[in-house]
């Protein structure tokens, strides 16, 4: 068992174009739960990436950036796990087994399938479906107790607790049999920590839509690469409607782009709505965007920057996946060869030294 009261787990795809809501509703969160007792595994799930195309030529680069970011934003990768999914193949073997736990019923539910294979069904690939799936995996091949997401995952980490739950019933007899129950069945009943002003930040220009890394306007959303002159230019651009803001909280509801930029000033600046509204009510967005647009600057130009010399070292970036990934697999390898067990496989008895 690890030293540790916790073990948090998340990740990230490498699909291009990280934006604000990925910042706010999800890195900058992980940078925070290492203030924790816990041991915190940060993943870039580059084997969900590809349910979707990606260009082999800018994949590498893609799985690099995120990395960058992690460690720009402040997770130390001492102190926490920073690795890519395919680089620890214990995820893609629970997810083969939780795939004949996982019933059809509750992955037809997924919202978001529906929403990325969108009218071509027929044509969407099985991993996108299957997507849910991994993730329970990536989770529980560490047991981990808390993963911090975006609202957007809500569905995902309800479908992980079904899995462990319906794990630690179809199994117990064996779990019990192999001296793993401790009291709690085998997987834990994984905690979603999601919340805040940033759990869903909207696009700048359809405050009813997610800011997403998808859109096809980049005016949509702010990356984390942009610099202060673009950050400036889409703040000033995003759409507002013609009243000043409100005093109060409930004074937002209905005007969801007045919503969506409230909540990204609350976030960026660790208050609440409340304490944004208190400073700002009444005034008009021209005097509000103009503040928005220095606090955001301020706060992702150094990301950005430090993003980029990041990057440009592929290396240095490499050696700190290579060593999460070891450290990761340390974790994993023993789950796995208990759910192994559990299952009744026969696992593999080594004939020959590893050298
Ligand atoms: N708009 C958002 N607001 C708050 N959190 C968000 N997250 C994503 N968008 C928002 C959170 O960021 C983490 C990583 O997301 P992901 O890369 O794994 O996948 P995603 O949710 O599919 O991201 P995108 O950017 O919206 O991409 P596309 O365009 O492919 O759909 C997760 O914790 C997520 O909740």
């Amino acid at each position: 068992m690890s030293a540790f009261k916790e073990l948090v787990f998340s990740g990230v795809q490498p699909t291009g174009n990280l934006h604000l809501g990925n910042y706010l509703g999800a890195i900058k969160r992980f940078v925070e739960m290492q203030a924790r007792d816990a041991q915190c595994l940060y993943c870039v799930v580059d084997m969900h990436a590809i349910t979707l195309w990606q260009d082999p030529a800018a994949l590498k680069g893609q799985i690099r950036e995120v990395t960058a970011a992690f460690l720009a934003a402040g997770i130390d990768p001492k102190r926490s796990i920073v690795f890519n999914q395919s680089q620890v193949p214990q995820h893609a073997e629970l997810a083969w087994i939780f795939n004949c736990v996982a019933r059809l019923g509750w992955l037809n539910r997924m919202t978001q399938f529906k929403d990325k294979a969108g009218k071509d069904r027929e044509n969407a690939s099985v991993g996108l479906y299957a997507y849910p799936v991994l993730m329970a995996a990536d989770i529980l091949a560490y047991r981990a107790t808390h993963v911090p997401v975006g609202e957007d995952q809500k569905q995902h980490l309800e479908l992980t607790r079904d899995i462990a739950q319906k794990f630690n019933n179809d199994f117990s007899q064996s779990i019990a049999a192999h001296g793993h129950d401790e009291g709690a069945g085998f997987f834990p009943v994984t905690e979603p920590l999601i919340g805040g002003p940033a759990a869903r930040v909207m696009s700048l220009r359809d405050g009813t839509k997610k800011m997403s890394k998808s859109d096809v306007s980049d005016n949509s959303r702010i990356n984390l690469t942009d610099d202060a002159d673009s950050i400036a230019a889409k703040v000033r651009k995003a759409k507002t409607d013609p009243d000043a803001l409100p005093s109060e909280v409930a004074g937002l509801s209905g005007r969801p782009e007045a919503d969506n930029l409230v909540g990204i000033f609350a976030a960026l600046k660790d208050v609440s709505r409340e304490d944004v509204l208190r400073d700002f009510g009444g005034a008009q967005f021209s005097a509000f965007k103009g503040a928005l647009v220095e606090l955001a600057v301020e706060t992702l130009a150094p990301l950005g920057a430090e993003m980029k010399r990041l990057v440009a070292d592929p290396a240095e970036i490499d050696a700190v996946l290579a060593d999460g990934a070891e450290r990761a697999e340390a974790i994993a390898a023993p789950t796995l060869d208990a759910v192994k067990d559990i299952v009744g496989f026969v696992r593999r008895t080594r004939l020959h030294a590893v050298r």
